[in-house]
């Protein structure tokens, strides 16, 4: 190697260094932390990336230069220094020192990660294919979050809006300055509730519950998703957590009492043909289109077609007036294999709605209709 190509090589190599470290500070970091654990995890992923730098300068100043220095063109003999006690006792006790020093803030931070006690609140939140379900433990609040990009943008036909893929119909509210424990479970598959600037990334997983929790100082809008990999759609279940001051989360709880309360009124009204459509289209493409597809044709074999089946166009009550078992009704509320069971899920009016639009749209037409009272009768 002569001087021209070493010096070219330093070059090359310092202006990367240069680059790697002026990036840290810009888009290519981890998000803005909002928390006090993500600011923990940032500042401790800062913290750890300069004790790489500096390792990276100092290993590698040292053996340019030994490279430099000693090489053969100017006559340099190696010098022999094997089985050198000290040397090796040293270059054992300094590495594991700088492992040990980095190993104390991260296990502090672990640890606080880890500390739910003394939580102001409780969401549990359940990961189901493909949304979350959200339940304030105490508050008698319960909701399902899903999707809100339309299936327009997903295919490529309308162009896509801001927050493609990370807007959602029924956002978490929670309260600022307020330590909220989230328990997280699913009830199929394994999920991950993932939110970046929380500093909050934990898996779902049916049969267990995981605890996780964050503190939010400032108002606004949070978005994350669902980690997990394998699965067809975890892409399609965002988490979106809106932060708000104390009275704001309190007026949003009594409204979504009212909303519930109200929904249960309208369960024990009758309704019309015409209503129970209208509304079951929108039930039906937030929670069934993505496997039985917005046409109803689904992806058979795995996914069996709605327009013409036996069981969406079949009877739904037996002689005796009770639920027919593998009927139309029994099918959506308890599921059977890979469909789901929609008891939990969806209310009696969603219920209704969904079956009398899979029976008089879709392409079928039985021209019945499923009342309301009739679902919650069949519970
Ligand atoms: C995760 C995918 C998935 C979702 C979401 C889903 N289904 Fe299904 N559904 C299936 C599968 C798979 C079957 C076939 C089950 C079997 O027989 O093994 C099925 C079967 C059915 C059947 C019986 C059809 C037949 O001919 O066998 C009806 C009716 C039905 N689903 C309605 C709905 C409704 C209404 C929704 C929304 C509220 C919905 N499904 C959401 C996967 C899904
Ligand atoms: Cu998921």
């Amino acid at each position: 190697m002569n001087k021209r190509t070493i010096l070219s090589f330093c070059a090359v190599f310092l202006s990367f260094l240069a680059s790697s470290s002026v990036q840290a500070e810009y888009a290519l970091n981890l998000r803005a932390p909002v928390t006090e654990i993500a600011t923990q995890i940032y500042d401790l992923h800062m913290l750890i990336m300069y004790v790489c730098i500096a390792i990276f300068i100092v290993v590698f100043s040292i053996m340019f230069y030994s490279l430099y220095k000693h090489r053969k063109s100017v006559g340099h003999k190696a010098v022999q220094f094997h089985e050198h006690h000290m040397l090796e006792v040293v270059w054992t006790i300094i590495p594991a020192l700088i492992l040990i020093g980095m190993a104390i803030p991260a296990t502090k931070t672990i640890l606080a990660m880890k500390d739910t006690r003394e939580a102001d609140m409780s969401i549990k939140a359940t990961g189901h294919q493909w949304k979350w379900e959200y339940e304030y433990l105490g508050k008698d609040v319960r909701f399902i979050s899903t999707l809100a990009t339309p299936q327009e943008q997903i295919h490529g036909t309308a162009p896509k809006s801001e927050h493609y893929l990370l807007e959602v119909d029924n956002p978490v509210v929670v309260p600022t300055g307020k330590k909220v424990r989230v328990l997280l479970t699913a009830e199929d598959v394994i999920h991950a509730w993932w939110v970046p600037s929380f500093g909050v990334k934990q898996d779902a997983i049916p049969g267990f519950i995981k605890e996780v929790w964050f503190r939010v100082e400032k108002e606004g809008t949070y978005r994350g998703q669902c980690a997990e990999l394998c699965g067809k759609d975890h892409g399609f279940m965002p988490i979106v957590v809106e932060a708000v001051s104390e009275e704001k989360f309190n007026a949003w709880i009594a409204s979504k009492k009212a909303a519930a309360a109200e929904a249960a009124a309208s369960g024990d009204k009758e309704w019309s043909k015409d209503d129970l459509i209208a509304n079951g289209k929108t039930v039906y493409e937030k929670n069934c289109a993505a496997c039985h597809q917005a046409s109803g044709a689904g992806l058979p074999p795995a996914f069996p077609a709605l327009t013409g089946s036996k069981i969406a166009t079949g009877p739904i009550f037996g002689a005796d007036g009770k639920m027919l078992k593998d009927g139309h009704l029994d099918r959506v509320l308890n599921g059977v294999r890979v469909m789901p069971s929609w008891k939990a899920l969806l209310n009696d009016v969603e219920i209704a709605s969904v079956i009398t639009y899979e029976r008089n749209g879709l392409g079928n037409s039985t021209g019945d209709v499923l009342q309301p009272a009739q679902v919650k009768a069949a519970r």
